[in-house]
């Protein structure tokens, strides 16, 4: 069903610079989306389009909740805004609690930014000035991955690992960044079923940059604890342990960053507790509020926020945003996690995450399919590249997925699946036979 408006013309499309986007190539072949609900999009002229991916990895509890859409106009009449800075509002020390009592145990604090972007650089300072405030100031390292997502702020992209994101700001990035190895490993761990098998060693990378940087200098490691934009890679098994032995070992710091593995995407709330290592921070946001309205946060565990409660009254920590614990983000995310809550969301992917493997690794030996993985209701399927053309063939299988009416997301080649929790298996069904058939027919 079309918008009773008037389509764009190709002159509406120029003033919009689109995020992430070939502007030019999209210019020229716009793909509009008008309407959604529950596991579908609709195009503006009419197509069904089912959402593989959950828009962007957050819209877990699938489109057009009303519930979500009631509380925000709600609030938006009662009050629009409030300031947070030396002021708050109730809902806001709400979702907070209601957020710890999800929480992996021992996160019991929450910091609210507005994006995954944001909850980032926020966790990041958190870690350097706790090192301060305990006396230990030296601690100013902050160590990444390979192929690491953590947003697009400048500490994000330090701490990051993809290449394209970084180069044209290579001498604005933080100092005193490493990265440990990534642990993407296909001769090893191609068509794993659930976590790969080889690679937990990697971790051990980390007591290598403890050896030459030494511990002393060390304030955070940052992973994903399943990494998303990178190309979907799964940690070897035992490999977040390790690493948080590690930490452990020199007083280091362990940054999950759950963006995407946050809200049940593995089958847990958190990947933390999925991968049964509790990390010292949490970054959030995505499916925090269903991607109803932008909302990130900074779980914090205790210890943390302890260390910043000492010392003389006044401002503990100078940072936050205009928007921190906005009301109507806050009203989105407390309707959101109700609906979670009531739905059993939090673990649905448990329960459908062996029909969502078995389905994903029906298209091993399609043309071109290096390697399937999964966990939870996360799927990726690499492709091998066109020759000289990296990237080409996961465009190319993107925008045929779409002509047959299905979103997916693609990071260089490999295609990436993580579609809303409300799920049903004869939708996974579904993915799984458009990939078909677009893949046989490359
Ligand atoms: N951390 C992680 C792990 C993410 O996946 C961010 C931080 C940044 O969040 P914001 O809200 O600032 O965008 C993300 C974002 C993809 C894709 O291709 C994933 C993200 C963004 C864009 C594309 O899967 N995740």
């Amino acid at each position: 069903m079309a918008l009773p408006r008037e389509a764009l013309e190709r002159t509406d499309l120029e003033a919009f610079w689109l995020p992430f986007t070939a502007n030019r190539q999209f210019k020229s072949k716009p793909r509009l989306l008008a309407r959604s609900s529950g596991m579908r999009y609709w195009t503006e002229d009419g197509r069904e389009i089912l959402d593989a991916v959950a828009g962007l990895w957050c819209v877990n509890a699938g489109h057009g909740r009303r519930e979500i859409a009631e509380a925000v106009s709600a609030q938006l009449e009662t009050m629009d805004y409030a300031p947070p800075f030396q002021m708050g509002h109730p809902n806001a020390f709400r979702l907070a609690n209601e957020l710890v009592k999800i929480a992996p145990k021992g996160l019991d604090h929450v910091f609210f930014t507005n994006s995954g972007s944001e909850s980032v650089d926020t966790a990041l300072k958190i870690a350097l000035a706790y090192h301060r405030v305990r006396g230990d100031a030296a601690r100013t390292r902050l160590i990444g991955r390979e192929r690491g997502y953590h947003g697009v702020g400048f500490g994000g992209i330090s701490v990051g690992g993809i290449a394209p994101n970084r180069k044209m700001w290579s001498t604005a990035l933080l100092p005193g960044v490493d990265h440990l190895a990534h642990t993407h490993d296909l001769a090893k761990n191609a068509f794993s079923k659930g976590l790969p098998e080889h690679g937990a060693q990697l971790a051990d990378e980390l007591e290598r940059l403890v050896a030459l940087h030494d511990a002393s200098t060390i304030a955070a490691v940052i992973v994903e604890p399943i990494a998303g934009s990178g190309g979907v890679l799964l940690p070897p098994k035992g490999y977040l342990k390790r690493l948080r032995e590690i930490c452990d070992r020199h007083g280091i710091l362990l940054i999950f960053d759950e963006v995407i593995t946050g809200f049940g995407r593995t089958g847990s709330p958190f990947a933390a507790e999925e991968f049964g290592v509790t990390p010292d921070l949490i970054t959030l946001a995505k499916g925090l509020t269903n991607g109803c309205v932008p909302m990130g946060a900074v779980l914090v565990s205790k210890p943390i926020y302890d260390a910043f409660m000492q010392g003389p009254d006044g401002i503990e920590l100078f940072h936050g945003y205009t928007y921190s614990a906005h009301p109507v983000a806050c009203a989105a995310a407390l309707a959101t996690l109700g609906i979670y809550q009531r739905e059993g969301l939090l673990t649905r992917a448990r329960s459908l995450a062996p029909d969502w493997q078995e389905a994903a690794h029906s298209l091993a030996g399609l043309p071109h399919v290096l390697d399937v993985r999964n966990y939870g209701l996360i799927c990726a399927v690499e492709l091998a590249p066109l020759a000289q053309r990296p990237g080409a063939r996961g465009y190319e299988v993107f925008l045929k997925c779409f002509e047959r009416g299905m979103l997916v997301r693609f990071t260089g080649d490999t295609l990436a699946l993580s579609p809303p929790l409300i799920i049903e298996r004869a939708q996974i069904q579904q993915i799984f036979g458009t990939l078909r058939e677009v893949l046989s027919a490359q």
